[in-house]
């Protein structure tokens, strides 16, 4: 099932084509109306006129969150703020956030593109979808939300938080998809087994996840313990927001809206482009945005492109799931350690819930590295001697993956998230 067949089976000429003349009005938009794109195509000498080819793309100057965060609120938009209907902001935890902004059109495309997501993921006009990310300045829930009513599908804006509540809602209103970050998806699952509930005596088939790294155990987890097919989306909201990538049911990468946003991987070192299916960092030029529209913003999330056909038969490019962010990659006692090691060690051991944060400092000339890892309740409350095997438990079976001892402390449920489900999976004090 597509919902708009024509582009998202287009084929690669014709795509080509199309990138190319939106890329080439994009760069003009951007040139006319952004101060910092105009000084920055001078000093480079870049004439928006002569572009003729994708393979110029590279010629263009990156934009970074720091470029962005020094022109907040408004610096970045290509339109005066009479044209903007909507402004959103990305969910910063250290200074200013980012802001977005959307002009008519810009929602009217934003909403088609997460209705082709949802439709990617199984959802139909005949769906009752349960929207549990944020409404607020968050970009989550406002996305999906358009584009679940755009299907036509009935939508139940719960927002955030309060699983049992959730839960409630999901059994009284028949849900029938639930849409939310995997951390929210697991913990609704856990919920349920809590409350006694047969997961049979629900309507649910369908979860859209996304917003935050999550691993292939962990989508085995919310599948078998939901009995639901559950699918991975991808978006920034730099960009846009959910809407950029997400998967269809054969869940073996996510088809990346090709149509609206032109991909590059790059070497995070040398800024140069990589080979198709080597890991490296994601990033976004946008197409089709008006009110803000984005040259090579670097993205910082680590993945890699498919480009093998895929068999629902859309033509647009996957990427693999993304395995984490050049910014939480962290060197301890020299060695460089990746948060999702981590989270694959913790889903083998019993008692752990998925959300977990690492902690560097150094004392000295040395480098300590500590994890907080959230344990379920009952665990919390057990007594010291379970808790003190848990911890060692814990400690060996890291110390084996990744070569260093580490300090390990439990914490309760709850305590690592912000108020829209995310975990800030790194804190490293060494850079302050
Ligand atoms: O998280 C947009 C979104 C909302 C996507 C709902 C999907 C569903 P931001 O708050 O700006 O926007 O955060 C963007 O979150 O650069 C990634 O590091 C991470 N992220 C988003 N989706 C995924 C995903 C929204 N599926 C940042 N897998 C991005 C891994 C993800 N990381």
């Amino acid at each position: 099932m597509y919902w708009e067949a024509v582009s998202e089976c287009m084929s690669r000429d014709e795509l080509e084509q199309l990138q190319l003349e939106r890329l080439q009005a994009t760069i003009l938009r951007v040139y006319m109306n952004v101060p910092f794109y105009r000084k920055k195509f001078e000093e480079l000498a870049i004439d928006p006129d002569s572009f003729r080819s994708l393979n110029d793309l590279s010629k263009l100057p990156f934009t970074t969150k720091d470029d962005l965060r020094d022109n907040y609120p408004y610096g970045f938009f290509a339109v005066p703020l009479r044209e903007v209907v909507r402004l959103q902001a990305s969910s910063g935890t250290t200074g200013k956030p980012t802001v977005v902004g959307y002009t008519r059109n810009d929602i009217k495309i934003w909403s088609n593109l997460t209705a082709r997501i949802l439709t990617s993921g199984g959802i139909s006009q005949s769906d009752i979808v349960q929207i549990a990310f944020d409404y607020g300045l968050f970009t989550g829930a406002f996305g999906l939300h358009y584009g679940a009513e755009r299907i036509g599908a009935s939508v139940i804006p719960i927002s955030s938080g309060n699983a049992r509540r959730q839960v409630k809602i999901m059994q009284d209103f028949k849900t029938t998809a639930l849409v939310c970050t995997p951390g929210f998806a697991l913990m609704m699952a856990d919920t349920i087994q809590e409350l006694g509930i047969n997961v049979n005596s629900l309507s649910l088939k369908y979860g859209l996840c996304g917003a935050e790294q999550w691993s292939e155990s962990m989508r085995n987890e919310i599948q078998e313990k939901l009995k639901i097919i559950c699918t991975d989306n991808y978006g920034l909201s730099e960009v846009m927001g959910p809407g950029v990538a997400g998967e269809c049911i054969e869940r073996k990468g996510l088809h990346i809206n090709e149509d609206h946003f032109l991909v590059e991987i790059i070497d995070p070192e040398t800024l140069q482009p990589i080979p198709v299916g080597s890991v490296g960092e994601l990033v976004i030029t946008t197409l089709t945005r008006e009110a803000n529209p984005i040259i090579r913003f670097r993205t910082r999330d680590l993945t890699s492109l498919i480009s093998e056909p895929c068999p629902c038969g859309r033509t647009f490019r996957r990427m693999t799931r993304v395995i984490g962010r050049t910014d939480d990659m962290i060197k301890v006692k020299g060695i460089n350690i990746f948060p999702s090691q981590i989270e694959a060690v913790l889903f083998e051991i019993e008692g752990t819930e998925p959300h977990y944060q690492l902690i560097v400092d150094r004392k000295g000339s040395e480098d300590e590295l500590k994890v907080l890892v959230e344990v379920s309740e009952s665990m919390f409350f057990d007594q010291m001697k379970k808790q003190r095997e848990l911890v060692e438990l814990i400690r060996k079976r890291l110390f084996n993956e990744i070569g260093i001892s580490l300090d390990v402390k439990l914490v309760e449920k709850k305590t690592l998230q912000q108020s829209e489900g995310k975990v800030k999976k790194v804190i490293d004090y060494r850079k302050k």
